[in-house]
């Protein structure tokens, strides 16, 4: 699958397992410091307080946030949702509503399931349309594709054509035919111009007409959207669009593809919606070379509801539920806002909000309102430092693992799993092992079922849960000790992995949708569209706009603890366009001052044409100088947190998602000097 690349992250494990800074064991916060505990006392501890407060003040007074690397880990995977679900509150957050949630959106309203999503067929397209990804960095996002490089060459030297959208030109717009540049936020109109282009040409879906609906609405909705009436907002040429639009239908197989910096905006779900509609339209969807479905070892579908939508709002803004969680924008406010059903205590599960989520200054200062905070991680960071109780796992080495997720977002069917590399300690929690233990001690002493559910799947441990997964999964022999398919011991044979073959056309019984048809206009997605019509009305706006950024020897706010990955060049800059540069009066190297509605900041300036003008661009995940935070390397490295300046106020409005991307700053040479660099 990797065919010998290697990730630096991968590399960089090792410092994670050596690394002094991870905790080994649980700890208790003092007023001076961090106490060594015992597990015994720790677990206690949590029972008592969680299942205090929840007797006290309701059962949404416990909130719950789930950070990325749990869906990186088997056993977190397997374990924490049901933590989640123990505590019956309506608290729950998760990493998803700062990233693909319009993707989950979308899949459900379109294809009847939050996980049936599609993946780019990337090793046989000869048309690849990337909106705000960049694989080059990210090794590629709903499209687990290691060794992205080549195989994105690959589709060139077989004589296909690489297009991408991204208001930066990005190390994948590097090895593209074609880059274009878009003003930020803007994705929904120019993909609308697209699907309009495309409904006046006459559309060509093939054989999905046979099981899609609406494709005859669809002409009316993005009537109005020309490619002449978007081009002044987007600032893209019209003919751009109209061409960009002709050559992708003209493809013998093509993906529009559209990722994080799409999701993250204003227009997220209308966005993800449109990207399918192109796929649709042009007969792409489940095409080989197009846009497909995968078939996982491990069958993911049946593990999550197909997604629920607005079953209830958050207490203090109103906004809608997706999948038993609210959206992460509205955590702070839950905390500070005094009244009934208050967050009073919280449960961190391998996530660093302070860093990650808007306003993150302002939620880590809510934090100190807590009665009561824990959290499952093995650093004290910018937002563990703010627990009561830390409780950490054995290190990545430690533990076994099987991609339950991107395996089944992979551009090939394929399975791998991995041992551990070294023993657990003697005293060491598997994270499955901690989240368990939790909900048993949390679960409902009355809720007999879930009891028993529980402890059950204590007994079955990760190996367990794995086995009957890969034995009942497509591939599986099933419980037949003679038969002759996937198992797990056969995955032990093959460290390498086992590759299931190159994704095969699978609709319409994939579907999930009641009717087993594409529901290419949902009606939620329809209403929403008056909104883009406000904003197409409004027509284009100036001002500097804030885009964020990531590079390949980071991940998110977590790996700047390695000097192998954080040395060399500052990578946590401010890119500034040069007319931008002269107008703004900034230097490369000097120092600028970024605010936003929420916050202000310094940061060293970058001039570079690579980013469009009157854009700049900061990554994430910076901001390590904070009080109380151990990470001696990360410390050394700090820079600023590009989440001080984004807005929990501005969202998505269908989905909820934050909006990371297009925040509206000003910018200004700094009084003082930067921070030491990143
Ligand atoms: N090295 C590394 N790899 C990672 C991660 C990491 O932190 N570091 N994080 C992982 C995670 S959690 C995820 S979700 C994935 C994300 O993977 P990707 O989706 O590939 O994410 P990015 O690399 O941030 O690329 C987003 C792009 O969107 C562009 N963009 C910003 N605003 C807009 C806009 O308004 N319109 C358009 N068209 N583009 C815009 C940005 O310039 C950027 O190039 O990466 C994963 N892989
Ligand atoms: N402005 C802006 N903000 C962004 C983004 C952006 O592009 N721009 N990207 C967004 C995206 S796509 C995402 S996914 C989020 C990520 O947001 P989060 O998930 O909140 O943040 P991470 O930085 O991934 O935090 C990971 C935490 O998990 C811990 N950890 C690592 N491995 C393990 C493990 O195996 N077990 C346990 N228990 N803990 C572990 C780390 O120590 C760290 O504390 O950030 C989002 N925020
Ligand atoms: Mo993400």
């Amino acid at each position: 699958m990797s065919r010998g690349h290697i990730c630096p992250k991968a590399v960089a494990l090792k410092d994670i397992h050596e690394d002094p800074n991870r905790l080994r064991h649980p700890v208790r916060r003092l007023r001076d410091g961090w106490e060594k505990i015992t597990w015994d006392v720790a677990f206690h501890m949590v029972e008592e307080r969680i299942t205090g407060i929840q007797k006290e003040h309701g059962r949404d007074a416990v909130a719950i946030y789930l950070g990325n690397p749990t869906v990186h880990n088997l056993g977190a995977m397997l374990y924490a949702p049901q933590l989640a679900r123990a505590l019956r509150t309506k608290n729950r957050f998760s990493a998803t509503s700062v990233d693909q949630l319009p993707h989950h959106f979308t899949s459900w309203a379109m294809y009847g399931h939050q996980l049936l999503l599609p993946i780019p067929d990337v090793d046989h397209t000869e048309f690849f349309l990337m909106f705000g990804g960049n694989p080059i960095a990210s090794n590629g996002s709903i499209m687990t594709s290691p060794d992205i490089k080549k195989r994105l060459g690959a589709i060139r030297s077989r004589g296909g054509r690489i297009v991408v959208v991204d208001p930066r030109r990005t190390e994948t717009a590097n090895v593209a035919d074609q880059h274009i540049f878009i003003r930020p936020g803007t994705d929904a109109l120019m993909l609308a111009a697209m699907v309009q282009t495309l409904m006046a040409d006459g559309p060509q879906p093939g054989r999905l007409a046979e099981f899609t609906t609406g494709i005859e609405t669809l002409g009316e909705v993005v009537a109005g959207f020309t490619p002449e009436a978007v081009a002044p907002i987007c600032g893209v040429e019209a003919e751009t669009i109209r061409q960009l639009t002709r050559d992708f239908a003209a493809a013998s197989a093509g993906v529009c593809h559209g990722r994080m910096g799409v999701s993250t905006q204003a227009f997220g779900g209308l966005s993800q919606w449109l990207v399918q509609a192109i796929n649709v339209l042009t007969g792409n969807l489940d095409r080989v070379g197009g846009s497909m479905f995968t078939k996982p070892a491990v069958e993911i579908l049946q593990r999550l509801s197909p997604g629920r939508y607005n079953r209830w709002r958050s207490r203090v803004r109103g906004l809608p539920e997706f999948g038993g969680e609210l959206p992460v924008s509205v955590l702070a406010e839950e905390i500070r806002t005094p009244g009934d059903g208050r967050i009073r205590a919280l449960i961190t599960n391998a996530g660093n909000p302070v860093l990650s989520t808007p306003d993150g200054s302002g939620l880590s200062e809510a934090l100190d309102d807590l009665e009561f905070m824990v959290s499952i991680d093995p650093y004290i960071n910018e937002t563990t430092r703010h627990a009561d109780l830390i409780l950490p796992p054995v290190s990545p080495l430690e533990r076994d693992h099987y991609d339950l997720v991107f395996n089944a977002l992979a551009i090939r069917n394929y399975a791998r799993y991995s041992k551990p590399i070294f023993p657990k300690p003697s005293d060491g929690r598997h994270d499955w092992e901690i989240l368990s233990e939790l909900r048993i001690l949390l679960t409902d002493k009355f809720d007999l079922k879930n009891r028993l559910d529980a402890e059950a799947m204590h007994q079955l441990g990760t190996r367990g849960q794995l086995t009957v997964g890969l034995r009942t999964g497509p591939y599986g022999k099933g419980f037949n000790p003679f038969g002759s398919g996937l198992s797990l011991s056969k995955l032990e044979e093959s460290p390498h992995g086992v590759d299931l073959g190159p994704l095969q056309p699978q609709l319409p019984g994939r579907l999930q949708t009641r009717n087993k048809k594409i529901a290419l206009t949902p009606q939620l997605l329809l209403d929403d569209m008056k909104r883009l019509e406000e904003r197409l009305a409004q027509g284009a706006d100036e001002g500097m706009l804030l885009i964020g950024r990531r590079h390949l020897r980071s991940c998110n706010s977590w790996l700047h603890n390695s000097e192998r990955l954080v040395r060399g060049k500052d990578r946590c800059t401010l890119m500034v366009h040069p007319d931008d540069a002269v107008r703004l009066n900034l230097a490369d190297g000097g120092a600028a001052r970024v605010t936003s509605n929420v916050g202000s900041l310094v940061a060293p300036v970058e001039v570079t044409d690579a980013v469009m003008a009157g854009v700049v661009s900061l990554p994430h995940g910076y901001g390590h100088g904070r009080k109380g935070v151990r990470l001696d390397v990360a410390s050394r490295y700090a820079g600023v947190s590009v989440n001080d300046l984004t807005d929990p106020a501005e969202v998505d409005r269908l989905t909820g998602n934050a909006v990371l991307n297009g925040v509206p700053v000003a910018v200004e040479p700094a009084s003082e000097p930067a921070p030491p660099p990143a």
